[in-house]
């Protein structure tokens, strides 16, 4: 039931960043997620009524982009 994605991240300027990212996605019910800040990525685990477009409108709430890879 679980789908995982990677997202490019983008916009993160320091290690904080990728911490602040990860507990907004993170809030999310049924969301693990981790985020690396050196490669601008995130592994994202989801499931429920999640979907990517959830995820990214997370991330571009907390004020950095996303997409999914291509
Ligand atoms: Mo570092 Mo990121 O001071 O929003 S946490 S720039």
């Amino acid at each position: 039931d679980a789908q995982t994605t990677e997202l490019l991240i983008g916009g993160m300027t320091c290690a904080s960043c990728a911490a602040r990212i990860e507990k907004k996605l993170n809030r999310l019910d049924g969301v693990t997620a981790t985020v690396n800040y050196a490669t601008e990525k995130a592994q994202v685990s989801y499931g429920g009524g999640v979907t990517p477009d959830d995820l990214i409108a997370t991330v571009e709430k907390t004020g950095y982009t996303a997409a999914l890879p291509r």
